[in-house]
């Protein structure tokens, strides 16, 4: 059985060097939050699990194949022949920006149901991880989530993840807060906090860690015991997107690991620093004997 077992939708991300209005080349890469989350927990030598639907045609067997090379089990993964997989257009704007496009409503990923859920999660885990970003996709996915969270039998970690370009902060909140009721660690950058409720409120319905993301002055976990914080790593920001998923891997291992709360948000810091300073959702995450080459830098 897994250590961690993810679920989602998976994107081929089609990245260019410049605006995308002008044209050029696009480079092929696999996206998607959770998918991020279990190919970082596979660098570092955990058995980590994703599952979510993919397309039958060339660009799900890519989704297949990279997650595979990368030490991912998807044995759960259900190909979808009626739909397409989910794309998302990545430009770099400027030097350190970027933005993106989606072009995933109706896609196979979307189409995620409760079903698609029972066997992985009967087979167990140590660990389940889902985000936000699945229950905005479609009525069957949210119920899957909501499923999913209910009768997990396992501690969940929720990351918030909040896509304004999938739905309104009401929406979010009305779903988001009931599902972070069942979660054991509950992710949020500081601005989507208040879509889960407040930390004492999170605490007290059972989360063991609430981790709040500060960006560039790092992180947060508070638990029953107090607060605990660590700095971010200063290192030169190239490409933020993937940075929280690679956070939330990090804090993850540390828990697998058994490390007490200031060593994972130590880790958690350190593979969001791997995650800004290299382009790419995953590509510049580290493998374990990797961990340590940030170690000279300094904390903001
Ligand atoms: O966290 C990075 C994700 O935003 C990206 O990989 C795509 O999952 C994705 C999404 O829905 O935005």
């Amino acid at each position: 059985t897994p250590d961690v077992l993810t679920f989602g939708e998976s994107l081929v991300s089609l990245r260019s060097a410049g605006p995308l209005a002008t044209g050029g080349t696009l480079t092929t890469h696999v996206a998607g939050a959770e998918a991020n989350v279990a190919i970082a927990l596979a660098r570092l030598g955990h058995r980590s699990a994703w599952v979510g639907r993919v397309s039958t045609d060339e660009l799900g067997e890519f989704v297949l194949r990279q997650l595979r090379g990368e030490g991912v089990d998807t044995g759960g993964v259900v190909r979808d022949a009626e739909r397409s997989t989910g794309l998302m257009f990545l430009e770099r704007r400027t030097a350190d920006l970027t933005r993106v496009q989606y072009r995933r409503a109706g896609s196979a990923g979307s189409a995620l149901t409760v079903d698609d859920l029972r066997a992985p999660l009967a087979a167990g885990a140590r660990v389940l991880h889902l985000t936000g970003i699945t229950p905005a996709l479609s009525p069957s996915a949210r119920e899957a989530t909501a499923w999913a969270a209910k009768s997990a039998g396992i501690p969940v970690c929720l990351d918030v993840n909040y896509r304004a370009r999938l739905w309104s902060r009401d929406a979010a909140r009305a779903v988001l807060a009931p599902l972070a009721a069942h979660a054991s660690i509950v992710v949020a950058s500081d601005d989507e906090l208040d879509l889960v409720g407040d930390v004492d409120t999170l605490l007290r319905q059972g989360a063991d860690a609430v981790l709040v993301k500060l960006g560039a002055a790092g992180a947060r976990a508070h638990t029953r015991d107090g607060v605990h914080h660590a700095g971010a790593l200063t290192v030169t920001a190239v490409d933020t997107v993937g940075a929280g998923d690679a956070f939330t891997a990090g804090y993850l291992s540390g828990r697998l690991d058994g490390l007490d709360v200031d060593g994972c948000l130590r880790r958690a810091v350190t593979l969001g620093a791997f995650a800004v300073s290299t382009s790419g959702d995953w590509e510049g995450l580290p493998r374990r004997d990797e961990l340590s080459m940030l170690d000279n830098h300094e904390t903001g």
